[in-house]
């Protein structure tokens, strides 16, 4: 368990971005345009440093331009300081490459120092696993896990103790039971309100996740919903039936805390085997107040994570079962089942084809399919 933080004097390592030596890339995500490196600053020792850099969504003053003579009033591409390299023009259809003015070049860049084994592994491409986690097996491997092997939970405590990021606090309901913190989370660039990303950080400390939510702390989960869309739809004018708010499971850390961000954005762990709605939880518990502690919660496990050996010794989760793989469909007519409604006026050739190609997709377009998905 982490401990709790009794000085008022926060530490924080200083370092210098630019002396970061590179150890091996973690990931590299086209999609998101991020990269994860490891690595160290030599000036300050031998400690694994982690560093990510991902490029920031376009605002629309990126792209404005003057109306008149004036130029725009925020920095944006279409300046004469705009760089432009003519890769080809064909007939219709030009290519370049534009570098533009020096404020519209940032990225957004994360460091974890000392980056702890964990976070390495958090931050490592790897195969994932679902598992499906009964009230017993939580009780029986992931509790002790987490209990013994957890995140340090000292930044939300100097969030909720006022030692950290005070000044970016966006609104805060200092009850000790239905209380919380709204601030930006780290993921958030800050700049553009289309990718925004805040944190509802609970005053309660006695919530791990999820799993430990109940009926009693439904006043705590209305609060923590109608608070942060007042606060969101008067600061950032978001409209409240425009926001996402979920839970993760397993989260990181293991203080309560509610993910918002808007729904025309994807932000990064939105994925259905991550997230579990704070509306339906909510109802979830309305309709049965110990819901989450009676329910089988999906969800992922890393290559690589020491809970994933516990959960192996219990249940065979890596190795494939041979008679699933080998498995054909049942043939639907020898069964003497009606074919599906929609197949019926078809010749009995082009059901079979259907049949065929619905039961064995190609290999190499399934594994992609999955992980494109993971
Ligand atoms: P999670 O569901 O526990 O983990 O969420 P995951 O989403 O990383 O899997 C924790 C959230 O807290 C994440 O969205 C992090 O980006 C965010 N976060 C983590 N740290 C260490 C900080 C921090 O120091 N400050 C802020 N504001 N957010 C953080």
């Amino acid at each position: 368990m982490s401990e709790p933080v009794n000085s008022t004097e926060v530490k924080s390592p200083s370092y210098d971005l630019s002396k970061f030596q590179l150890k091996r890339i973690l990931t590299n995500n086209s999609v998101r345009k991020s990269i994860s490196l490891l690595g160290t600053f030599p000036d300050l020792g031998t400690d694994d440093a982690i560093v990510v850099f991902e490029k920031n969504a376009y605002r629309e003053s990126d792209v404005a331009t003057a109306s008149s003579e004036e130029s725009p009033k925020k920095p944006s591409y279409f300046t004469a300081d705009l760089k432009v390299d003519t890769e080809f023009i064909n007939n219709i259809y030009g290519s370049f490459q534009v570098v533009p003015t020096r404020n519209l070049c940032s990225v957004k860049s994360t460091v974890i120092y000392p980056a702890t084994e964990k976070h390495i592994e958090k931050y490592s491409v790897s195969q994932k696993y679902l598992i499906r986690e009964t009230p017993d097996l939580y009780q029986r491997i992931t509790l002790p896990y987490l209990t013994s092997s957890q995140f340090s939970l000292e930044w939300v405590y100097n969030i909720l103790e006022h030692k950290q990021e005070t000044e970016r606090i966006v609104y805060e309901d200092k009850d000790p039971k239905t209380g919380f913190i709204l601030l930006p989370d780290l993921k958030w660039d800050g700049r553009n309100v289309e990718t925004l990303y805040l944190l509802g950080i609970v005053h309660k400390r006695d919530i791990k996740s999820l799993r430990d939510l109940n009926g009693s702390h439904l006043d705590l989960l209305r609060n923590v919903r109608q608070a942060s869309k007042d606060a969101i739809s008067k600061l950032y004018g978001i409209n409240p039936n425009q926001l996402r708010m979920y839970f993760h499971y397993q989260p990181s850390f293991y203080h309560l805390h509610v993910h918002i961000n808007p729904v025309r954005n994807d932000a990064p762990g939105i994925w259905c085997e991550k997230s579990h709605m704070l509306d339906t939880v909510i109802n979830n518990l309305e309709l049965m107040p110990d819901y989450y502690q009676r329910a089988t919660l999906p969800f992922v496990l890393y290559e690589g994570n020491k809970l994933l050996d516990l959960y192996e010794q219990e249940l065979p989760i890596r190795a494939l079962t041979k008679a699933s793989d080998d498995k054909e469909l049942p043939d639907t007519d020898s069964l003497g089942v009606a074919p599906p409604e929609g197949f019926s006026d078809e010749e009995p050739e082009d059901r079979q084809c259907k049949r065929i190609k619905l039961g064995s997709p190609e290999t190499k377009e399934a594994e992609s399919a999955v992980q494109a998905c993971a």
